[in-house]
């Protein structure tokens, strides 16, 4: 069996999920988008190579990091997703915003998770410059973006016989 080369071992990156009936949304901060746009390709490809169906297949953008949460939120209000994909990318700057935003997008998506009863994704890169998220969107580090789809489907397809008997 090849072995996965991504943090994500539920599955093998050679044997996508069988997803055609699961409904992903994806919300994209536009903030650092030369890293943010390779989380969502990366992102969409492994959901496309998984049959979620394009008009399963739902992604809006909001400004920054720390609007993820109210477009999560709208996403589940709107379009009642399964599963709700958070994409973004913190880089630490000379002022303490960094804390602020990441503080408050973490508890901020664990809040909606937990209101909705459907799992949010965190695909939130909080690196220290550039380079470090260069590496997580396809570098020396993985790709964020794909790993958070597949997690995104694992948690989708939780409610499937064949996940509960998978133990
Ligand atoms: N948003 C990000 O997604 N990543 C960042 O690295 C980032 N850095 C910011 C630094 C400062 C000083 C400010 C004011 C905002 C930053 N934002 C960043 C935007 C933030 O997530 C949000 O869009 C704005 O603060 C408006 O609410």
């Amino acid at each position: 069996m090849a072995l996965y080369q991504e943090n994500n071992s539920l599955y093998n990156p050679a044997e996508y999920p069988d997803a055609f009936s699961v409904k992903v949304g994806i919300v994209t901060a536009s903030w650092n988008n030369k890293i943010t746009s390779k989380l969502f390709d990366g992102a969409v490809e492994v959901l496309k190579k998984s049959s979620v169906k394009e008009n399963n297949l739902i992604s809006i953008q909001v400004p920054g990091s720390y609007e993820l949460t109210a477009g999560a939120q709208w996403l589940f209000q709107h379009h009642s997703p399964d599963v709700v994909i958070a994409l973004g990318c913190v880089i630490q700057g000379e002022t303490r915003h960094f804390d602020f935003i990441c503080h408050a997008v973490a508890n901020g998506l664990n809040h909606v998770s937990l209101k909705f009863g459907k799992p949010v994704i965190f695909g939130v890169l909080t690196t220290d410059n550039e380079q470090q998220a260069l590496e997580r969107c396809g570098g020396t580090h993985g790709h964020k973006g794909r790993e958070a789809a597949f997690t995104a489907l694992s948690m989708a397809l939780l409610k499937t016989p064949a996940a509960k008997i998978g133990f």
